[in-house]
């Protein structure tokens, strides 16, 4: 089993599971996570949260997977195309717990989540420039977006390791919790947030996805259709209630 599964609490907990290998993505890994993101779909799932077993969240691609192999990458890309997209649509938050080393496809992955918590002790490179390849598994529509043109060519082109905290600075990471205790602080992280109003944070997904190439006439308009869906939602009923009784709303997700 390469990605170990566990829904608690409404959080559903995605781990990917080569320890030995640093969890180094291969093909299978990637059929069975995208298997995983699947059957996320189901209304008991509020929060996906992808992290690492051992000292890495993930190396990317396993370099020797295809040793000596003539593979083609343009379909190999495929598997992992097909992941990042089912990330970026599901209509719930995605977080990644990066708990070690992300590198390459393994940073890309984190790159397609909403939200990043990292360990304080963790790194990411992009990694590809060192050994001749161009970055891959969305790498280079979400790296520009988040930190920049100029800064996105910088890193692709030196593949630094960027440390927890300068991560945070460029906006790569959203939290950084102590290592010692880092999968408790991002459980509870991952708790709370699936307490809220997951159905209108899906549909914020959304509209933060649609923003990235509509116009503002455009994006008014989907505004308002996505409103008048969270507006007829029982979480939106039962935070009018709550508000009007000053207690704090028991949101469902509906
Ligand atoms: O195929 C396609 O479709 C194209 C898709 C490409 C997507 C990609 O992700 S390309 C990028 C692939 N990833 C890398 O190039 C990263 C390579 N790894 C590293 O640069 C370093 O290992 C790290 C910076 C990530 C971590 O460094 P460190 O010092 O903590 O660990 P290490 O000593 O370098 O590695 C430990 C072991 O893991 C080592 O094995 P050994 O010598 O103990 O038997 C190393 O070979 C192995 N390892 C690390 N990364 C990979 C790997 N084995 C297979 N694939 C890896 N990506």
């Amino acid at each position: 089993m390469t990605i170990v599964s566990q829904l608690e609490e409404g959080v559903l907990t995605l781990t990917l599971n080569r320890p030995d290998a640093l969890n180094a993505i291969t093909t299978e890994l990637l059929v069975e996570l995208s298997g995983e993101l699947e059957k996320a779909q189901d209304p008991a799932v509020r929060v996906v949260m992808l992290t690492g077993t051992g000292r890495a969240f993930s190396v990317g691609q396993d370099l020797k997977e295809f040793q000596g192999g003539n593979v083609s990458f343009q379909s190999h890309l495929g598997h992992y195309n097909k992941v990042i997209k089912q990330l970026q649509h599901l209509e719930k938050p995605v977080l990644a717990a990066i708990n070690g080393a992300a590198a390459g496809a393994g940073f890309s992955l984190t790159l397609a989540c909403d939200l990043r918590l990292i360990a304080d002790n963790a790194f990411l490179t992009p990694a590809f420039s060192r050994i001749g390849l161009v970055p891959d598994s969305g790498m280079s529509y979400f790296l520009p977006r988040i930190v920049g043109w100029n800064k996105a060519f910088d890193l692709m082109a030196f593949s630094p390791r960027i440390s927890a905290e300068e991560a945070f600075e460029m906006g790569l990471a959203d939290r950084i919790f102590p290592a010692a205790d880092f999968q408790y602080d991002v459980s509870l992280f991952a708790v709370d947030l699936a307490h809220g109003p997951t159905l209108a944070l899906g549909l914020t997904k959304q509209l933060l996805r649609r923003s990235a190439s509509a116009s503002l006439d455009d994006l008014l308009d989907y505004e308002a259709e996505l409103q008048e869906i969270a507006g007829q939602s029982e979480d939106h009923a039962e935070g009018l209630q709550a508000f009007l009784e000053k207690r704090t709303p028991q949101f469902r997700g509906q």
